[in-house]
């Protein structure tokens, strides 16, 4: 059976996104709140694709979404404008709807979290394992960051609350030989998951990129199928710039998922919606705070209504 099946719902998360989200005052129900019943006239377009712009949204999906809304406004004519951005948003973020399945076949079932420094990559390697504990998954974590000695520390000290092992090594150490480590370790323990941390700066990125190719070379040698998921965590309060990461990460390393964190800061939220439509790689988590329980499962619904609202109001 999938661990992740095991894993209750969160219901409490949708109450936290919400009030997080942008701090509560979404772009489009704080001050666009008279959007509500309006059809979608020209005005309204406008008034639409300078709000999308100014909430990440981008040009590219910007474009889309009105291309879309104005479509869906011909076939059922005189729906409300923010009737019309709630159904055409919910079915882009449906698209990449898709949460990690970990499957038992695999074993261990290999995580490889990567991304730019200061993104939550340790952060979320620490709440994943809390997650997966105690949803009965053995958990091992491998401090591949090996960069500076806080780093391992960091991730320590979130084994240390989750009560999953770290294998680490000295600081400097070959990032792919502490990951080699923790994979020989979790097969003799019989482990379910190993999730690895990386460092997200060296002296130049294409340091980064080749040591992280590195990484998953030795993976792959251990087991030809793994890393079974390759996991890019990206900063939702970085806007275009996560995406500009992301790009970049994908081409060099080729992304299985997507986490974004910080969704609780002056993140706008629209970033998720460039981030389907333009790189189309599943959501997995988001987060929306630094404790274990500020990550949970990506689900459309949840996320387009709390971004901007159901409909109600
Ligand atoms: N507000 C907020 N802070 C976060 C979130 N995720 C991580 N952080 C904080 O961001 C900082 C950098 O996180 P870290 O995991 O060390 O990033 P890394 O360099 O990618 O490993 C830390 O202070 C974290 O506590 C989040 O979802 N919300
Ligand atoms: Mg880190």
């Amino acid at each position: 059976m999938a661990v992740e099946a095991k894993e209750k719902q969160g219901t409490g998360f949708f109450a936290k996104l919400k009030a997080r989200l942008n701090r509560g005052k979404t772009w489009l129900t704080g001050d666009l709140l008279g959007l509500g019943s309006r059809p979608l006239d020209e005005a309204t377009v406008e008034e639409l694709e300078t709000r999308l712009l100014t909430a990440d949204v981008g040009v590219d999906a910007t474009q889309w979404l009105l291309d879309e809304m104005r479509k869906a406004n011909r076939r059922t004519p005189g729906a409300p404008a923010s009737e019309l951005l709630r159904q055409t948003a919910l079915a882009l973020m449906q698209t990449v709807e898709a949460p990690l399945v970990i499957s038992a076949a695999h074993k261990p079932f290999v995580i490889l979290a990567i991304g730019v420094n200061g993104t939550g990559k340790t952060t979320t390697v620490g709440k994943l394992a809390h997650r997966l504990k105690a949803s009965g998954a053995s958990v091992m974590l491998a401090a591949a960051d090996t960069f500076r000695a806080a780093a391992v520390e960091q991730l320590q000290e979130w084994g240390r609350r989750a009560g999953v092992p770290v294998i680490a090594q000295a600081p400097g150490a070959d990032p792919a030989a502490v990951v080699h480590d923790a994979l020989v370790a979790a097969r003799a323990r019989n482990i379910d998951v190993v999730l690895a941390d990386t460092a997200g700066r060296l002296h130049t990125a294409a340091g980064l990129m080749d040591e992280l190719e590195k990484v998953k070379r030795v993976i792959a040698r251990f087991d030809a199928t793994a890393p079974h998921e390759t996991l890019l965590v990206l900063d939702g309060s970085q806007g275009q710039n996560a995406l500009a990461q992301a790009l970049r990460f994908n081409e060099r390393l080729k992304v299985t998922g997507l986490v974004i964190t910080k969704l609780d800061g002056t993140a706008k939220g629209g970033i998720l919606l460039a981030i389907a439509r333009q790189l189309r790689l599943p959501i997995r988590y988001v987060a929306v705070g630094e404790s274990a329980e500020d990550l949970d499962v990506f689900r459309a619904e949840e996320f387009v209504r709390a971004l901007v609202g159901d409909g109600a109001g």
